[in-house]
């Protein structure tokens, strides 16, 4: 009675209802996507070994990791330590003890070692890809130093294991804590990170005993605390001569500290305050006498890096995919306890549609993600045909920039889902937009990897657009027997017909033209291939009914941007001249 007389929001009481919070749950156990993935495609023995571990580290997830990745974010941003009490320079970079747990747990969980061990011959790759996909979004950004010490091992293994990189690629694939080892990548500078061929100012000199010393300024150095580094540099002969451009680039092998603790002639000048990745220690370094070793033949630097560069681009699309699918499972939860007019926010249809919508991107993406992951399983065991390998090629690049841009709409739309609490900073919510919307920028941007695809088309003379063609064919051809998937196909059909019928002019319009054309060529492609990613998927019998309206909701979009904006003269110099002025009314520029 006592209780009832009191007037609410009295003295200490600060109201009767609280929200319910949504909790995170075993994610491999709710994805239930990933799961008819695997039993469509994982061999019985693999799926069984394979689905233990991955129910054992969601939990892992939720119970330990998770918490950890937070306090990443919380305990203490990345320090930087330029001089000691007696003003000496040690430039050391302090990060918190989750950050350092991480490290250890990368390598007791074998997330790049699963990849290389090859356990389950081309299923490795994929299986590692999961478990990646799992521990991003409650990695505490810990994943992007994992995707570079994975660049690095892949670059090592392409260059054929070379004696002198063995015992760093051990390290790099190690699943001892004490001896794992994390890798960076320095390629940008100050005058570019796209144009990398002529934005390299660093210099690297050649010494008696054939290794170098580098000179220069790297702008930005991600997981700076890192064991290893490859990087780029510019070679000067005795003469002092130079070669400009790409020609003159090779690539380099270092390590960032001595055996006695000591940086290796690196300056760390400051740290970048950054939107997101806060967690990650991002650094300017002035290069000044670094020794290290030349891994590639000369003047094949980037080349050489190239396959780091994919193994980094497939990352970015395991966490694009992952942090979509996070959000969405997240609001899902959230969803079922929130209360408002009248009922819970699951039972209005207006939320669950706004959710479904996230839901067919968020599986879009999963879907493509995995055919990336399960491709490169078989390049890696010498298992791809022609057409695998080249398909692969296209891929790459198209999963980096189009799942990134979904990532950071999917994100967005998620954070709404929480209404005002998904603004706030104490639920963790907003620094998964922050940390979305890196994902176009680092590791190329949109427009450099919608010309990276038009590279790979050129370079191959058209090899790599046959194998898109015919793999969209073989993945529809699985649905015949399925009534339900024929307007899903034959849009499909239609769209495939229109881009083979734009690409077959564009050939004649010259290369201004394909450059205009690049970034909706590229969305093209993507939606395209999604689609019939969703249409093979949904045809196998195992499949639910969902999978079906999924393949249906995606193909009812433009899935050909390319045409239209064709049609339209969008790519014509008069539009691009039009463009200019657009964008330039009343500017001096
Ligand atoms: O951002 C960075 C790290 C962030 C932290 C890690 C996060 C990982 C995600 C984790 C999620 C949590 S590191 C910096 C990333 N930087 C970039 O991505 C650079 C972007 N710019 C480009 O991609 C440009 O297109 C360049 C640098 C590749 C352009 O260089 P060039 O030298 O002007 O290009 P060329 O002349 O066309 O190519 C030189 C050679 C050619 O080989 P050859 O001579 O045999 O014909 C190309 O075919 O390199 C080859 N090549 C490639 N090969 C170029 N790109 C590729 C490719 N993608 N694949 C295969
Ligand atoms: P620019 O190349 O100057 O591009 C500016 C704009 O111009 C972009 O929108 C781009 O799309 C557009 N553009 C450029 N060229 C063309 C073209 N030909 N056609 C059409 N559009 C074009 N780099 C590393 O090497 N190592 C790291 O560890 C690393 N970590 C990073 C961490 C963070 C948090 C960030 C934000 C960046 C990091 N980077 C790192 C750098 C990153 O890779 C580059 O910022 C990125 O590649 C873009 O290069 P840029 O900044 O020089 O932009």
């Amino acid at each position: 009675v006592l209780e009832e007389l009191r007037m609410p929001f009295s003295r200490s009481m600060i109201g009767s209802f609280f929200q319910e919070q949504p909790k995170l749950g075993n994610q491999f156990l709710e994805d239930a996507l990933l799961q008819s993935y695997l039993r469509k495609h994982l061999p019985p023995l693999v799926l069984e070994q394979a689905s233990r571990d991955l129910e054992r580290f969601g939990q892992r997830i939720v119970e330990e990791i998770n918490s950890l990745g937070r306090e990443c974010e919380l305990t203490y941003l990345p320090q930087l330590q330029q001089y000691d009490a007696w003003g000496c320079r040690i430039d050391r970079i302090i990060t918190c003890p989750a950050w350092k747990r991480m490290k250890e747990l990368s390598a007791e969980e074998g997330l790049i070692a699963e990849a290389y061990e090859r356990k389950y011959s081309s299923w490795s790759r994929l299986i590692q890809v999961v478990k990646l996909y799992l521990y991003s979004p409650s990695s505490g950004l810990f994943t992007c130093p994992l995707a570079m010490t994975d660049g690095a091992a892949k670059v090592i293994e392409t260059l054929g294991s070379p004696v002198a990189l063995q015992d760093a690629f051990k390290h790099l694939t190690s699943r001892d804590p004490n001896q794992f080892w994390t890798s960076g990548q320095w390629m940008t500078e100050r005058k570019g990170g796209s144009d990398v061929a002529h934005g390299t100012e660093t210099m690297a000199y050649p010494k008696p005993d054939g290794t170098y010393t580098l000179h220069g300024y790297k702008w930005f150095t991600s997981a700076t605390d890192s064991d290893m580094s490859l990087t780029l540099g510019r070679m000067v002969d005795e003469q002092g001569h130079i070669i400009q451009g790409t020609k003159g680039l090779s690539l380099f092998y270092l390590e960032v500290r001595d055996s006695k603790g000591q940086l290796n002639g690196i300056e760390v000048q400051r740290l970048k305050d950054k939107l997101g990745t806060r967690q990650v220690p991002t650094a300017e370094l002035l290069l000044d006498g670094v020794k290290a070793m030349r891994i590639s033949p000369e003047g094949r630097g980037v080349a050489s890096i190239s396959s780091m560069l994919s193994i980094t681009r497939i990352h970015n699309a395991i966490f694009s995919a992952a942090s979509m699918r996070r959000i969405i499972n997240l609001a899902r939860e959230y969803a079922s306890k929130r209360f408002v007019f009248g009922k819970l926010i699951k039972d209005h249809p207006l939320h669950i549609q706004t959710m479904a919508r996230m839901e067919v991107e968020a599986r879009g993406a999963f879907l493509l993600l995995m055919e990336v992951a399960r491709l490169l399983g078989l390049e890696e065991t010498n298992m791809a045909t022609e057409q695998d390998q080249h398909l692969l090629r296209l891929l790459t690049p198209i999963a980096k920039l189009y799942t990134g841009k979904q990532a950071v709409a999917v994100v967005s739309e998620g954070l709404e889902c929480f209404g005002g609490q998904g603004y706030m900073e104490d639920t963790g919510l907003p620094a998964m937009l922050r940390d979305a919307q890196v994902l176009t920028i680092w590791e190329g941007t949109t427009n450099i990897l919608s010309l990276d695809i038009l590279r790979s088309v050129i370079k191959s003379q058209g090899q790599v657009l046959s194998a898109f063609f015919s793999a969209v064919q073989e993945n529809l051809e699985a649905s015949s027997n399925v009534p339900e998937l024929s307007q899903p196909t034959a849009r499909l059909l239609q769209a495939l017909q229109h881009l083979k019928d734009f690409t077959q002019s564009a050939g004649t319009k010259g290369s201004n033209f394909m450059e205009l054309a690049a970034r909706d060529f590229a969305y093209s492609l993507a939606k395209i291939f999604i689609g019939s990613l969703l249409v093979e998927h949904a045809a196998w019998a195992g499949a639910t009914d969902t999978s079906i309206y999924c393949a249906q909701r995606w193909s009812e979009q433009d899935l050909c941007p390319v045409n239209k904006a064709e049609v339209s003269g969008c790519y014509s110099s008069e539009t691009a001249s039009m463009d200019r002025q657009l964008v330039y009314e009343k500017s001096p520029l």
